[in-house]
């Protein structure tokens, strides 16, 4: 995980711009995702939205259709009866021969009523008056077996579905009973044709069916006597057939049924629309409405909803993610440098501060470093010693062995230096090549003294091989000096004070140290030193 964080990092601080892409078009599949996943829901919500409302309109038609059937079929009824108790109709059922102006009143009252065919039956079931379109085929024929005429014999007003045996077209009978007294005399017959009725009673796409399931109205036609799939007439023997549809055979109506996203649409031909469907049963005449609607356009809408939804959510949510990214990107670089130039910078303070070879501290810390010592010791009245060392016959170890090893050497003498050093006060330089200096908090000569002491034992006891003969080991000078009355000294004159010591110690054999001698000026403002 932390190689590929880093890895990811490094990416992004050094090719911001690239990464940005890398990271974009990888986000990519992601943001297609979504927006055709949103993109499809939205659609889905306006085209569910779309068949609901259409749903709604086709149920109200349906509903009008319903409501208009039984409307026309109640007054078709209430002609039937009014035709039934005019008193020329009575009297014309009572004698043998029926008077021609009997023909002449159903003629004007079918053109009134605007009804295709109007005639009357005597009790026998035989016609004796019809309008005189149809008089001529109909009067003096037998219509006993007819339901209709069954029904209203018996006294009941009766609404029946007929095709003509002679004329073979669909129509609707309306019978009721003509009565002297309470006895029934005969029967009269209102016959509405369906192509009437189609103009009458419209649906965009769809039918009505018989009480079998048998289509009566069809607006197209193309379904006329058809029967719905699994409706009781599918099951109708020939003999029946004829008898009420005069067709041998009832082809079934094409009616495919198919689920989408859970909804039953239907297809009303082979590959045709899509439609949806509403019902409703008009009881009363044992009727059923069958409506259809069209949705295939509202679907192919859909899928142009679809596309138009889905450019607009890639765009907007591609250039949103390109932003993020971006911003995160950025976010994430700017840490890193921050992190990086802080890191830079602790470095680079190390660098200033110490030395690279042996970690001592380095030359500009001792300048700082003793004057922060004598600000102390003024403030404060304290007192330290300065000593500087050297290694002794370096050059010759370095000529003999190589830089290298007088590297080593270096940095052997430093940190033995350092270690035998124990106060945290007290503090480690390396001022020159091979050359060191060391301040401490001290009180007295002599402490400065066994310091130095410790410290050339220190080195001397590392027992490093020096060339300069067999058994020689590596070891330092040291030149010492205590600073009591610190007013009275300058950094300068104390620091060659050591050196002078140092030398000192260099001519009287090495591997030895010297303290200075201390300057004691009891007297600023006089400006004269004197020696103690
Ligand atoms: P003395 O006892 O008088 O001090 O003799 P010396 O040879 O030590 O003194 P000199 O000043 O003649 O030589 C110092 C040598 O230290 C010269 C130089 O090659 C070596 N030197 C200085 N800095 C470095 C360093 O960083 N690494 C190494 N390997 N050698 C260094
Ligand atoms: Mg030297
Ligand atoms: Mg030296």
């Amino acid at each position: 995980m932390e190689p590929l964080k880093e890895h990811v990092r490094n990416k992004i601080e050094k090719h911001p711009i690239r990464s940005i892409i890398v990271l974009w078009i990888m986000v990519l599949p992601l943001v297609v995702f979504l927006a055709v996943g949103i993109a499809r829901y939205w659609g889905k919500n306006s085209v569910s939205a779309q068949i609901y409302i259409e749903n709604e309109e086709l149920a109200l038609q349906v509903k009008r259709v319903s409501e208009m059937i039984v409307l026309k079929f109640d007054i078709m009824k209430k002609y039937a009866s009014l035709l039934a108790v005019n008193r020329d109709v009575v009297s014309a059922l009572f004698s043998t021969t029926c008077p021609e102006r009997i023909n002449d009143y159903i003629q004007s009252f079918s053109n009134v009523l605007d009804v295709d065919l109007v005639f009357v039956l005597d009790k026998n079931g035989v016609c004796v008056a019809a309008n005189h379109r149809a008089a001529f085929d109909m009067i003096g024929s037998n219509f006993s077996d007819r339901e209709y005429f069954k029904a209203a014999i018996s006294g009941k007003r009766y609404t029946q579905f007929v095709v003509g045996r002679a004329s073979s077209s669909p129509s609707f009978h309306f019978s009721a009973p003509v009565q002297s007294g309470s006895e029934v005399i005969g029967v009269v017959v209102l016959v509405v044709n369906i192509e009437k009725l189609s103009q009458q009673l419209y649906i965009p796409a769809g039918f009505i069916t018989d009480k079998s399931g048998v289509v009566i109205l069809d607006n197209e036609f193309e379904n006329m006597l058809k029967v719905v799939p699994g409706e009781a007439a599918s099951n109708f023997e020939q003999k029946q057939n004829q008898l009420l549809y005069f067709r041998d055979r009832l082809e079934p109506v094409y009616l495919q049924e198919h689920t989408v996203d859970g909804m039953s649409l239907w297809t009303l031909r082979k590959d045709g629309d899509l439609h949806i469907f509403q019902g409703a049963n008009v009881s009363s005449y044992g009727l059923t409405i069958y409506g259809f609607s069209s949705i295939s356009s509202i679907l192919e809408d859909g899928e142009k909803t679809f596309s138009r939804y889905f450019c607009a959510l890639f765009i907007a949510m591609g250039v949103g993610s390109a932003f993020i990214i971006g911003t995160i990107t950025n976010l994430i670089r700017d840490k890193y440098m921050r992190i990086s130039l802080q890191n830079l910078n602790a470095q680079l303070k190390r660098l200033a501060q110490y030395d690279a070879l042996t970690e001592l501290l380095n030359r500009r810390m001792f300048d700082e470093a003793i004057a922060a010592y004598f600000a102390q010791a003024r403030r404060l009245g304290t007192s330290f010693a300065l000593i500087i060392f050297d290694i002794d016959y370096f050059k010759m170890l370095n000529d003999t062995f190589g830089h290298q090893e007088g590297d080593r050497v270096l940095k052997e003498v430093a940190s033995s230096a350092r270690n035998a050093l124990a106060r945290e006060t007290d503090k480690v330089f390396r001022i020159g090549g091979e050359e060191f200096a060391v301040l401490v908090l001290a009180e007295s000569d002599a402490q400065v003294v066994s310091l130095m002491e410790i410290l050339r034992r220190a080195v001397e006891g590392l027992g490093i091989t020096h060339p300069q003969h067999p058994g020689a080991v590596v070891t330092i000078s040291l030149g010492g000096v205590l600073v009591k009355n610190s007013t009275l000294f300058t950094a300068t004159a104390l620091f060659k004070m050591a050196d002078d010591a140092l030398y000192s110690a260099k001519l009287s054999g090495r591997n030895q140290a010297v303290l200075a001698q201390r300057f004691e000026v009891p007297d600023l403002a006089t400006g004269v030193a004197d020696q103690a």
